[in-house]
């Protein structure tokens, strides 16, 4: 097999990098070409996402590749995270800066779509777990305040599609991406029709859905030669980084658990048909689209947010490393203080710290008085939280689960994979870092015809990438609090 190069875009609510992925017979390495900070802007009271200055990021991250690496990619790819959306005008042009999903102008969308449409009905039309940011509710807070962006949009694109349409001048909606708008017939490519013309929502603004794992088009002249690339194929793989992420998982067999772990917690397991029941809705178990006709049966939680956003705090008078934090939370007592990681007070506050010590004050803990014990409170909440959705998923399904799958840049955190090994009393195997853009070039090669399936992806994982690996140590001092919090 000869050499084969792909260029992922992979963009994130806090970064995002252009890697290139070198396929060699079954050994895949990874060279970051380009790497920005990604962050929502603040304009008039609102939050949005800057996708014109990512574009020019993304066409960085081409160039270098071409002219410093001196290597033409046969194909490129995005995927970003989920919900978020471009509007593109009758003329062809993106009409606004889109909105970002921390934007409070969906605080009372879910209950006023609720008195149009039941919570229930909604859940059995979707699969979606609630989440007040999903595009459904998006969408209908424009319809409630007569947005003027509405009626002059030709058609909404997902941040990837919207990023892909830049590059290709092809208006093409992938089915991963699209299945975390909340608008999907669970597990089909098809819009859920009377549920958006419940809320209101023009239907024809609406793309029709594509599957993962093809080429969609090919790089625009301008932009080909403004980068000195050929114009080579634009691809749609899994365009939601988290089911990037999860097409990468290096499983050999079914019986695992994932976590993906990044600003979000994305804790699941795959399967081949989404569950959707009383018991999942009142759990608020989501049902994403995966790769290869594979269901994304999960639950997000407020993951590394909580931390990066006491470090942005903190930084006005002391800048901690990732690493330094760590070591901050191994010497407080351990579960001393625990909150809520997914309390809504925590989406988006001024500030986290002081959010997190107002949750424990109000629940009668007491008060974190040092930045270790805050650090400590997040790390013991989230190992919990892991704990307590692994239970749910083990009450509404007999799937088998051996170990958990840690992957994405949280996996690095030795510390938070050996709490969460000995709270979920489960192996953790921690790895790839890179587990999204491996997946996004994974699925670029297989819309090439370079690989062959799902299996063929996860041995190349596996044969390219060293896992480390957390046994369970036994130690139960997590018990008590899991109690409280599971009894509240
Ligand atoms: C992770 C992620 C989550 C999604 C959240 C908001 O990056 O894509 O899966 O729920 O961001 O879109």
């Amino acid at each position: 097999m000869p050499t084969h190069h792909f260029l992922a875009f992979d963009l994130g609510a806090s970064s995002g990098r252009a890697i290139l992925g070198t396929l060699e017979k079954s050994n895949l390495q990874l060279t970051e070409v380009h790497r920005f900070v990604n962050q929502m802007q603040r304009i008039n009271g609102h939050y949005f996402w800057n996708i014109f200055s990512l574009f020019q990021e993304l066409k960085t991250g081409l160039s270098k590749c071409v002219r410093e690496l001196g290597i033409q990619p046969e194909s490129i790819a995005v995927d970003t995270w989920g919900v978020d959306f471009a509007h593109i005008g009758a003329d062809g042009m993106i009409l606004s800066l889109p909105y970002a999903y921390r934007d409070p102008r969906t605080n009372s969308a879910m209950d006023d779509l609720f008195q149009l449409v039941p919570k229930n009905e909604v859940y059995r039309q979707t699969g979606i777990q609630f989440m007040q940011f999903n595009s459904l509710f998006q969408l209908y807070s424009m319809v409630k305040s007569g947005s003027s962006l509405l009626p002059v949009t030709k058609q909404i694109l997902f941040t990837p599609d919207a990023l892909n349409y830049l590059f290709s001048g092809v208006a093409a909606t992938e089915f991963t991406i699209a299945s975390t708008s909340q608008m999907l017939v669970p597990g089909k490519c098809e819009w859920q029709k009377n549920l958006i013309e419940a809320a209101g929502i023009p239907l024809n603004i609406l793309g029709k859905v594509i599957l993962p794992g093809q080429q969609i088009g090919t790089l625009l002249p301008e932009i080909a030669e403004e980068t000195g690339s050929s114009q080579i194929p634009v691809v749609a793989v899994a365009g939601h980084d988290t089911a990037s992420a999860i097409a990468s998982v290096p499983a050999e067999d079914a019986n695992f658990a994932y976590i993906s772990s990044g600003t979000w917690s994305i804790f699941g397991i795959e399967t081949t048909e989404p569950i959707i029941s009383d018991k999942t809705l009142e759990l608020n178990f989501t049902n994403e689209g995966g790769v290869e006709g594979t269901t994304r049966f999960l639950k997000n939680i407020m993951g590394m947010w909580l931390i990066q956003e006491c470090r942005r705090i903190w930084a006005r008078e002391k800048e901690y490393s990732w690493p330094e934090m760590v070591e901050l939370a191994k010497t407080a007592e351990p579960f001393r203080f625990v909150i809520d990681p997914d309390d809504n007070r925590f989406l988006n506050p001024e500030n986290m710290p002081e959010a997190v010590v107002v949750f424990c004050e109000e629940t009668g803990q007491g008060k974190p008085e040092s930045h270790a014990q805050i650090i400590r409170c997040i790390y013991d909440s989230l190992a919990l939280k892991y704990r307590q959705v692994l239970d749910e998923i083990r009450s509404v399904t007999d799937k088998r689960i051996e170990r958990i799958h840690m992957i994405g840049g949280g996996c690095n955190n030795d510390f938070l994979n050996q709490l969460t090994a000995d709270v979920c009393e489960l192996p953790v195997f921690a790895g790839p870092t890179e587990a999204t853009a491996t997946g996004n070039i994974l699925m670029q090669a297989k819309a090439l015809g370079v690989l062959s399936s799902l299996n063929e992806i996860r041995k190349i994982v596996r044969e390219s990438f060293k896992l480390k690996i957390f046994q369970p140590s036994g130690d139960q001092s997590w018990r008590k609090a899991y109690q409280i919090k599971t009894s509240e």
